[in-house]
C-alpha cells in the first residue's frame, strides 16, 4: 500500500492533529446548538426534554467561541512554526502535549456543568449570574495550557534566532509570537477575575462578587479575544494564500508592521463593550473608542496589501485595469474561494464594528441582535472560512494525503453553503436588531408588545439560514473525515509563499521584544489603570450570585 509523505514529522502531525479532532468535534456540536437556536428563536419550534435554551447558547458559545477557535489556533500555529523553523526539540513537544491534555480537562469539566444545567451563563460568564465552581475551573485550564503554549512557541522563536544569528525570522513564526503575545498578556486579565474573583464568590468563600470589575477584567480580555481569532486568519492571508494563486508576499515587512500595530493597539479597547454601563468614567470610554478607531488602521494596512498581493498576480498573468486581476484569481480552488469570501464578508463585517465603537450608534445597537449578526460575519464567516480553507490542504498535509478534485468539488459546496447561509441569518441578525429586536435572549413576544411583531419574518428568516449552515457544517466534517482517514496517501504541499523580490528587508527594530511589551504594557496601563481605581474605590455593594435558569 502506498505510503504517505507527511509535511511535518510523526510526532508533530500527530500534535497538530489531535487539536484538528477536537476542533471539528467541536464545530459539529456547537453548530447543532446553533440550528437548535434558531429554530426556537423563530417561535415555532420547542426545544425538546425540559433543555433550555441558554444551556444550548452557552454549549454554542463556548464550544465555537472559545473552544473550536482555540485549538484550531494553536494548531494551526504549532505546524506554521515547526514547518518555517525546522521544529519543535522532545522538550517542546512534551510542553505541547501537557498544555493539550490540560485544555481537553478543562474543556471536558466546563462542557459536563453547561451539559448538566448548572453552568448556563453564556461564553461571556457575566456575573451575577452563578455558574458551578467546576465550569470556572476548567476554564482557568483551558487557559493555562495555552499559556504554556505561547512558552513553547516563543521558546521555539527564541531559538530559531539563536541558532540563526542575523537572520530574518521566519514570517509565519513571527507572526505567532506576536499573536501568544497578546494573547498571554490580555488573558491574565479573564485569569484574575476567574481566579480571585468568580472561583472563590463560587465556593461561598466570598459573598458577593464586584461585577462592573468582572466585566471589566472580562472585556479587557474580550476583546483582544476576537484578534487572537483574527490573527491566525491574518497569517493565512498573508503569507499562504499568495502561494495558492501563485503569486508572493507582497511585503514582509508590512506584515509584520500590522501584526505589530495590532498587538500594541488590540488590548486598551475594552471598554468599547461597555459603553452602556454605568460606573466608567465617559472619558476613558472615549479615550478607548479612540484608540479603537487606530486598531481599525491595521485591518486596513491588510486590506490594502491584499489587493496589491491579488493585482500584482493577476498582472503577472496579464490582467489589465483596476479590477482586472479577478478574472485572473483561481475561483474553482476552495483553498482560495473560501478565505476570499471571508475577506469579502470582512467588509461589511468591519464596517459593523465601525458602528459598534461609534459612542453614540453604540446606543442604538448594544444588546440588540445586530450585535450577533456582527459577529457572525467576522468570526463566523470571516474567519471559520479562512480556517475551513485552510484545513483543505493543512489536514492531508499532516496525514500523508492528497486534496483530490473530487474533494475539492464538495469544498466549493461547502464555501457556497456556508456563504449562503450566513448571507440570510447574518442580514435578518442585522435588520431585526435596528428594530430593537434583543441578543442573548429567548424567544418572547413580550407580553403581546406591538414591536415585536415586526421580528417575526427576520427570525423566520435567521432559522432558514441557520438550517443552510447547519448543511455546510455537516458538508465540511464530511470533508474533514475524508482528509483524515480516507483520502488518497500521497503528498499535499504545505503552502508558504517566498516574498516578493521588490518587497524590503524589515527592519531590526521588528525584532525587539523588550520595546513592543514595554510599549503594549505602558498603552494598557494608560487605558486601564485609572478607571480600574475608580471601579474598585467607588463600588456599589456587590452582587450575590444569580441562577435564573
Ligand atoms: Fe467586533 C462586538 C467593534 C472586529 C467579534 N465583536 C463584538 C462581539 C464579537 C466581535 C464576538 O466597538 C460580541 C461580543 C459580545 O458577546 O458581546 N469589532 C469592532 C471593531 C472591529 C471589530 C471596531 N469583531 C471584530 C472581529 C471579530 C469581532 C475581527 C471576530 C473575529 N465589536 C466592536 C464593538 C463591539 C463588538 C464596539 C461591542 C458592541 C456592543 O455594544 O456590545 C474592527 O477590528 C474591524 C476592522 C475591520 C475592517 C475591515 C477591513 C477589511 C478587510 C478585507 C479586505 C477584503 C479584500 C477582498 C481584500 C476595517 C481586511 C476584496 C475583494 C473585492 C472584490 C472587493
Amino acid at each position: 500500500m502506498a505510503q504517505g509523505v507527511r509535511s511535518l514529522s510523526k510526532k508533530e502531525s500527530r500534535l497538530v492533529m489531535s487539536h484538528m479532532y477536537v476542533a471539528f468535534i467541536s464545530l459539529f456540536i456547537g453548530a447543532t446548538c446553533g440550528l437548535l437556536q434558531t429554530l426556537e428563536r423563530s417561535g415555532h419550534f420547542q426545544l425538546p426534554a425540559g433543555i433550555g435554551y441558554y444551556q444550548i447558547l452557552t454549549i454554542h458559545g463556548v464550544i465555537l467561541g472559545l473552544v473550536l477557535t482555540t485549538f484550531f489556533i494553536i494548531g494551526f500555529m504549532l505546524s506554521a512554526q515547526s514547518k518555517t523553523t525546522g521544529g519543535y526539540n522532545k522538550t517542546e513537544r512534551t510542553l505541547g502535549w501537557i498544555a493539550f491534555w490540560l485544555m481537553v480537562s478543562g474543556t471536558i469539566m466546563a462542557a459536563t456543568m453547561i451539559l448538566l444545567n448548572e453552568a448556563s451563563v453564556l461564553y461571556t460568564f457575566y456575573a451575577p449570574l452563578q455558574a458551578h465552581v467546576i465550569f470556572y475551573i476548567g476554564l482557568a485550564l483551558v487557559i493555562i495550557g495555552t499559556w504554556i503554549d505561547g512558552f513553547v512557541i516563543f521558546k521555539r522563536h527564541a531559538r530559531f534566532r539563536k541558532e540563526n544569528p542575523g537572520e530574518k525570522t521566519p514570517l509565519l513564526s513571527y507572526m505567532a509570537v506576536i499573536t501568544m503575545l497578546m494573547w498571554q498578556i490580555a488573558s491574565l486579565g479573564v485569569a484574575i477575575s476567574v481566579i480571585f474573583q468568580m472561583i472563590p464568590w463560587a465556593l461561598g468563600w466570598t459573598e458577593t462578587v464586584n461585577v462592573l470589575l468582572s466585566r471589566t477584567l472580562f472585556w479587557y480580555f474580550g476583546h483582544p479575544l476576537v484578534y487572537f481569532w483574527l490573527l491566525p486568519a491574518y497569517m493565512i492571508w498573508y503569507a499562504i494564500i499568495p502561494k495558492i494563486i501563485g503569486g508572493k508576499i507582497f511585503s514582509d515587512s508590512l506584515a509584520r508592521f500590522t501584526f505589530i500595530l495590532l498587538l500594541l493597539f488590540s488590548i486598551p479597547v475594552g471598554f468599547h463593550h461597555q459603553l452602556t454601563e454605568p460606573g466608567i468614567d465617559p472619558f476613558w470610554k472615549f479615550i478607548q473608542v479612540i484608540l479603537t478607531m487606530i486598531v481599525v488602521i491595521p485591518s486596513m494596512m491588510t486590506a490594502f496589501s491584499m489587493f496589491a498581493t491579488f493585482e500584482a498576480r493577476g498582472r503577472e498573468l496579464g490582467a489589465k485595469g483596476m479590477f482586472g486581476w479577478l478574472k485572473k484569481m483561481p475561483w474553482g480552488d476552495a483553498r482560495f474561494l473560501a478565505p476570499f469570501i471571508g475577506m469579502l464578508f470582512f467588509i461589511p463585517g468591519g464596517a459593523g464594528g465601525i458602528v459598534n465603537a461609534s459612542n453614540q450608534m453604540n446606543q442604538v445597537v448594544h444588546n440588540t441582535i445586530w450585535v450577533t449578526g456582527h459577529f457572525h460575519l467576522t468570526v463566523a464567516t470571516t474567519v471559520m472560512l479562512t480556517f475551513f480553507g485552510a484545513a483543505y490542504w493543512l489536514v492531508p498535509s499532516l496525514t500523508g494525503r492528497t486534496y483530490t478534485k473530487s474533494i475539492n468539488k464538495l469544498a466549493v459546496t461547502q464555501t457556497i453553503l456556508w456563504t449562503v447561509g450566513m448571507t440570510i441569518m447574518s442580514t435578518a441578525m442585522h435588520i431585526q436588531g435596528l428594530l430593537g429586536g434583543p441578543r442573548r435572549s429567548a424567544f418572547s413576544t413580550y407580553a403581546g408588545n406591538e414591536d415585536t411583531a415586526a421580528w417575526g419574518a427576520y427570525q423566520i428568516a435567521q432559522a432558514v439560514g441557520g438550517s443552510i449552515l447547519f448543511l455546510g457544517m455537516i458538508v465540511m466534517i464530511i470533508i474533514f473525515i475524508n482528509l483524515a482517514f480516507f483520502a488518497p496517501k500521497g503528498e499535499e504541499e504545505y503552502p508558504i509563499a517566498e516574498v516578493s523580490d521588490k518587497a524590503i528587508a524589515p527592519p531590526k527594530v521588528f525584532e525587539n521584544w523588550k520595546l513592543w511589551t514595554a510599549v503594549t504594557l505602558a498603552l494598557v496601563l494608560f487605558a486601564y489603570t485609572i478607571p480600574l481605581i475608580d471601579i474598585i474605590q467607588s463600588a456599589p455593594p456587590g452582587a450575590k450570585g444569580f441562577k435564573l435558569w
